[in-house]
């Protein structure tokens, strides 16, 4: 089998998510540092135009999105399980709540200035304004929280959370880590990150109890992989993922497709149609530098189109 590369960056969020499951499986991973802004070029060559971070590269197959890569993950490590069934539907349900509401509080409450000398340390004020630029050229016209309202919905979902976990349960649906968990962590994690900021956790006793639980399943072993290597890498490989594309649901095996995210970073990644389900979408692609790659994304936050968009 091929190693699991994971391409991210030390301080992003969802890419902590993966790696505390990456720890909870105990697995080895080789370490794709990528940039925090644009360009990304070494990125875009391997997803095909997707700039968001992590995304998962076994061999030739790219995995995009930490939705479909937790789902790859557990798919080729089953124990423990990520999904377990004790845990319900909800943490599903909960999972994608932490990752769209919760995180789109956590990131702009802790972007005040008190947090920010704590997340960009020493880097120059001309990074920080470029980092400012890149991400809302990314966002678009999206209205971001400002500190006040992001607050005031940060500790309303953190009381939530806290609630959830007052019958002294281990973790947020059961005795068992879930997916729900890792979700969770990754913003509890960005709001530590800086310290002033995170005295808004400390009302929260068994939260910050569950989050030291979670953060103790650590990231597993990994190995610093260059980028130049991760593209021969996914040369040299021919995918391995079994792909089928389900009828009737209005695209053709083979046709050109666009698959794009409808929430930000609306890139879109054209190729041709090698997979569908109602949870998967693949797309095969030729890159002069990374040979031929198969893209893959989950179905929910993405639009597939026909042809190559205008
Ligand atoms: N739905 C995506 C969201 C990923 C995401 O928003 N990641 C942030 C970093 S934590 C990002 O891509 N920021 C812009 C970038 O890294 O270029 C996922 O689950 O992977």
């Amino acid at each position: 089998m091929h190693d699991l590369i994971l391409h991210h960056y030390a301080g992003s969020p969802f890419s902590e998510k993966v790696r505390l499951i990456l720890g909870f499986k105990q697995l080895a991973w080789k370490s794709v540092t990528v940039p925090v802004i644009l360009p990304k070029p070494d990125v875009v060559a391997l997803t095909g135009g997707y700039r968001r971070t992590p995304f998962l590269q076994i061999g030739a197959d790219i995995y995009c999105d930490t939705a479909l890569m937790c789902r790859v993950i557990d798919r080729l490590a089953p124990t423990p399980p990520l999904f377990p069934q004790g845990a319900g539907g909800v943490q599903h349900m909960l999972a994608q709540w932490a990752d769209n509401a919760l995180f789109w509080t956590a990131v702009p409450y802790t972007m005040q200035p008190a947090g920010l000398p704590h997340i960009f340390g020493k880097a120059p004020p001309e990074v920080i304004k470029a980092f400012g630029a890149d991400r809302a050229a990314m966002m678009g016209g999206t209205r971001r929280a400002s500190v006040a309202d992001a607050g005031a919905q940060l500790r309303t979902y953190l009381a939530w959370l806290e609630q959830q976990l007052a019958d002294g349960r281990r973790f947020l649906c059961g005795e068992a880590a879930c997916i729900a968990d890792f979700s969770v962590a990754q913003s509890l994690w960005y709001i530590r990150r800086a310290p002033p900021v995170a005295t808004v956790l400390q009302p929260f006793g068994r939260l910050l109890d569950w989050v030291e639980r979670v953060q103790a399943f650590g990231h597993g072993t990994h190995e610093p992989l260059a980028a130049s290597d991760a593209l021969g890498i996914a040369r040299a490989a021919t995918t391995t993922a079994a792909l089928t594309v389900a009828a009737q649901q209005g695209f053709e095996a083979g046709a050109e497709v666009s698959v794009t995210p409808t929430d930000y970073a609306q890139d879109p990644v054209t190729g041709r149609l090698v997979g569908l389900s109602d949870d998967e979408v693949a797309i095969e692609r030729h890159d002069e530098r990374a040979g031929r790659v198969v893209v893959h994304f989950p179905r929910i936050g993405y639009q597939i189109r026909q042809g190559s968009p205008s």
